[in-house]
């Protein structure tokens, strides 16, 4: 049998082992068997990389490095990732099982990322203040923050730490980042780009590893200024404490149970190819999936043909082969997961009318099917919690002001879509529906011009867009005094 490919960590410009030589195995989502080993990342290693990190952000290699300069190398590494494409996104499909036409499609837009970040590179500016007082000259300007930590979960890992890593870096920042232990192998063979783009070394690092072991040490060491982490709920409880120990400032992307919404008005065919994307895209597996459907009660039928239709033709397959369309999910937990929220469903009285199981031509590998719940109330479980697979709830509605308020009746505040053709109604609905992304007659629609990020449990910050850049900066005030007179009575206020 062929020896199984081995990934290091790479900190401080060189790649290594772990601290104690320990592996762990990678699992590939489409057959169920372990694909290669990751380098199973210690506390000592986590200080290695902190530390790199903090050298980094003090080293002239880093710190007196141009702006313009620095957007060079983020353009430049933008255009390696554009010549890499085909290489990282086969190794992101065999890690986390995601199509590889949707990899292709993502990793072909995401230098796009990076080309709009380089951009920004020389516009980190501050202002001069037109200040109260005689004889003073008051300027403000955005400086780093030092050491950022970026912790990405396995669903969509190079998009979602590329999303931390560009604003980081043209800030001006330093990074260590650790990857999901479910789906590190892109982010390492990206790394070796980030190597090749001639970043200086601690610059950034990565650390692989799990997160109950190395998470505590990474999140709450004192040299950390920021995190930037995606991932669920408990995880991010748990970062929010120790932020209490270092007072790192956060972002927390978190999950979501986004309603998408159809109106009577609306075309019908795009609705439904919109529902089809928001939850059956990526096999679920997405923090703006759009999990709960709200029909109006007019169009409910003929709507629900034409999606029925649409999801019975489906192809669940191999994530590798250009035809398919549903993947594996990442994980086997997951997978399992999926199925108690099922039985949790049928349970609640939900009607069950596609799918709900593993499908019977893929016997290896972590497969569901595509599974559509109709319920008569917004009530139960399946229709609150994320469940974070390929399963769809859906609901009728007759009124605005009705499905305004189912669709706001949850946990959650990260994303939501409304079908309709009449443009006021669109903008109605967008300001009252509590999300931070509204998608009007599109869904999943993403580009670096526009912030993603949610509120209540869906967490807070926002990613993406200009704000992103002021995040990984903090203003610095600077006072002149342009007077030389003697200094008057040193006991007041100036
Ligand atoms: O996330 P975890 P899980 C949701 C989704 C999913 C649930 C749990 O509902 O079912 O969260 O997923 C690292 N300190 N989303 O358990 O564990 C971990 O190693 C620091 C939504 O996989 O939060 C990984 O790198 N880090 C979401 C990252 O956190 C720790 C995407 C995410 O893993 C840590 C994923 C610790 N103590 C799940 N423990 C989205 N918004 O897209 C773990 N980690």
């Amino acid at each position: 049998m062929e020896a199984l490919k081995k990934y290091d960590m790479y900190i401080n410009g060189e790649w290594t082992a772990s601290s104690d030589g320990q592996y762990f195995e990678s699992f590939n989502p489409a057959t169920g068997q372990p694909w290669c080993y990751v380098a199973q990342g210690t506390s000592e290693d986590v200080e290695r990389a902190v530390k790199a990190a903090d050298n980094a952000f003090y080293n002239k290699d880093w710190a007196d490095m141009t702006y313009t300069k620095r957007g060079h190398l983020l353009r430049k590494l933008g255009d390696l990732l554009s010549e890499n494409v085909e290489e990282l996104a086969e190794f992101e499909t065999r890690d986390n099982g995601k199509l590889i036409r949707e990899m292709k499609a993502q990793l072909t837009y995401m230098p796009e990322f990076f080309y709009y970040y380089a951009g920004l590179a020389d516009k980190i500016q501050g202002e001069t203040l037109p200040i109260d007082k005689k004889d003073m000259f008051v300027f403000s300007e955005r400086e780093p923050l030092g050491v950022v930590v970026a912790i990405t979960p396995w669903n969509s890992p190079l998009y979602l730490t590329f999303i931390k890593l560009a604003p980081a870096l043209i800030a001006g920042n330093t990074i260590v980042i650790k990857p999901s232990e479910h789906s590190s192998a892109s982010l390492l063979e990206f790394t070796k780009l980030i190597e090749k783009a001639g970043f200086p070394p601690g610059v950034v690092n990565i650390v692989t590893g799990f997160g109950a072991d190395i998470g505590d040490s990474l999140t709450s060491h004192p040299f950390v200024s920021r995190v930037a982490f995606t991932g669920g709920e408990k995880t991010a409880r748990n970062i929010v404490r120790n932020s209490a120990e270092n007072f790192a400032q956060l972002s927390l992307e978190l999950g979501g149970k986004s309603p998408n919404i159809v109106f009577d008005d609306a075309n019908l065919y795009n609705a439904a190819m919109g529902t089809i994307a928001g939850i059956f895209g990526a096999t679920g597996q997405s923090c703006v999936a759009g999990s709960r459907l709200f029909l109006h009660q007019k169009i409910y039928d003929e709507f629900m043909d034409i999606l029925v239709s649409r999801v019975e033709k489906i192809k669940i397959g191999d994530p590798m082969s250009a035809d398919s369309e549903i993947g594996p999910v990442a994980t086997l937990n997951q997978l399992e997961s999926i199925e108690r929220y099922v039985e949790t469903g049928l349970d609640e009285g939900g009607k069950l009318l596609l799918g709900g199981k593993r499908p019977e031509h893929m016997k290896e590998g972590w497969y569901f099917e595509p599974t559509i719940f109709e319920h008569t109330e917004h009530n139960g479980c399946i229709t609150k919690e994320e469940i974070f697979g390929p399963v769809l709830s859906v609901m009728p509605f007759s009124e605005e002001e009705e499905v305004i308020k189912l669709a706001n009746s949850t946990d959650y505040g990260l994303a939501a879509g409304i079908w309709t053709n009449d443009i006021g109604r669109g903008h109605r609905l967008s300001k009252r529906l509590r999300a931070g992304i509204v998608w009007v007659n599109t869904y999943r629609s993403i580009s670096p011009i526009a912030p993603i990020g949610g509120s209540k449990l869906s967490g807070y910050g926002r990613e993406g867009g200009l704000e992103s850049v002021h995040d990984y900066t903090q203003k610095k005030t600077v006072w002149i005094n342009t007077s030389s007179a003697p200094m008057s009575d040193p006991f007041i206020i100036r």
